[in-house]
């Protein structure tokens, strides 16, 4: 069995349990706890240490996802988290323009520490004054096509959505290896 570790990161209420939930096939183990500082204001329960799910692709292939913590006083978690990840995808709220300062924070924190395929995905697209990809974009400070990353648009209510996404991400991960690998 090939077991793919995957890093679902992004900031507070990006919908990174959310998407756990909605495409794992064991149930999954999560750490929700009622939120205390800031995020009490956004929603009741945030994730204090990690989620946990799994995906199985055919017979031999499966996704471990791992959902980091919101708030900033567990950043500790990704530390472990991303230790052994071999890919992750960052996710970004479209109609939180407040959040974008953080998201771009969190891509220079994962790229000093890690050199391994990623994806962003936006959620809440289809929320009122969700901003464009391209302009998402650049406020993340990935203006140039050519290098950055896939932008994937991602509903994290839906399991089509969040299965695109992932296999976007391991199609990423497939052509990364491919090309370092020549
Ligand atoms: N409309 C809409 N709602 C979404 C989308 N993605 C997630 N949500 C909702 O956003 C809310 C927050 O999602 P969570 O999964 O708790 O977010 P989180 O990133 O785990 O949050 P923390 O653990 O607090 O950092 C939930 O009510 C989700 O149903 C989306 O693409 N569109
Ligand atoms: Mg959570």
């Amino acid at each position: 069995m090939e077991i793919l570790r995957i890093v679902v990161t992004g900031g507070m209420g990006a919908g990174k349990t959310t998407l756990i939930r909605t495409i794992s096939d064991i149930e999954v183990v999560d750490t929700e706890q009622k939120a205390t500082d800031e995020v009490g204001l956004l929603k009741k329960t945030t994730t204090v240490a990690l989620d946990f799910g799994r995906l199985t692709i055919g017979l031999n292939q499966s996704l471990h996802l791992y959902g980091t913590p919101g708030q900033s006083r567990f950043d500790y978690m990704w530390e472990i988290l991303i230790a052994k990840a071999h890919a992750y995808i960052l996710l970004v709220a479209a109609h939180r323009p407040q959040h974008f300062r953080y998201g771009r924070k969190q891509l220079n924190f994962m790229n000093q520490r890690v050199q391994i395929p990623y994806v962003i995905g936006l959620t809440h697209t289809d929320c009122p004054d969700a901003w464009e990809a391209q302009d998402v974009a650049i406020a993340l400070g990935l203006d140039d096509e050519k290098t950055r990353p896939p932008i994937i648009t991602v509903n994290a209510t839906e399991s089509t959505s969040v299965k695109q996404a992932l296999i976007a991400l391991v199609e990423e991960f497939a052509n990364y290896y491919h090309n370092t690998t020549g």
